[in-house]
């Protein structure tokens, strides 16, 4: 079996745990063979860490305004403020644009969601969801989707 994360395990029943740094989207491979010579695969995507909604930054289960200013905050502002340390608990939400970097272009992407008709965030925007791109950002606490 084939975990999506470079790791293959073998074997009638396999138990595996992702380190705890992991998040995001994984494909997992089974490969069952059988003495006959029968090979069969299966492919399954799953969503390893918790659930955020990308551009609710501020973990109030709205997005708006608020939400690009608590990444400006974060950008420029005082680390130990409410808003920089709302990302620094959830920085996946702030990615607006999934680029895997926090900066002055995600703020300006949720502004362009909410005030310039340029369409939704990336996923998981339209509800709570894991990323389904890999990246080093991570989320480890976002209240409004559960966790
Ligand atoms: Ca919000
Ligand atoms: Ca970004």
């Amino acid at each position: 079996m084939d975990l999506g994360d470079g790791s293959i395990r073998e074997g009638r029943q396999v138990e595996y745990e992702y380190a705890p740094a992991a998040s995001g989207m994984f494909t997992i491979c089974l490969t069952v063979k059988n003495d006959a010579g029968y090979v069969h695969t299966a492919r399954e995507a799953v969503c390893i860490g918790p659930a955020f909604r990308r551009g609710d930054v501020n973990d109030d289960r709205r997005i708006d305004i608020a939400d690009a200013i608590c990444t400006i905050v974060y950008l420029f502002g005082d680390a130990a403020a409410p808003a920089a340390v709302s990302v620094a608990r959830c920085p996946d939400t702030a990615d607006a644009n999934d680029d895997g970097t926090i900066d002055i272009g995600d703020p300006v992407k949720v502004l362009g969601h909410l005030f310039a008709q340029r369409g939704p965030l990336p996923e998981p925007f339209a509800a709570c969801g894991g990323d389904p791109t890999a990246d080093g950002l991570g989320c480890t606490d976002h209240a409004a989707c559960g966790k």
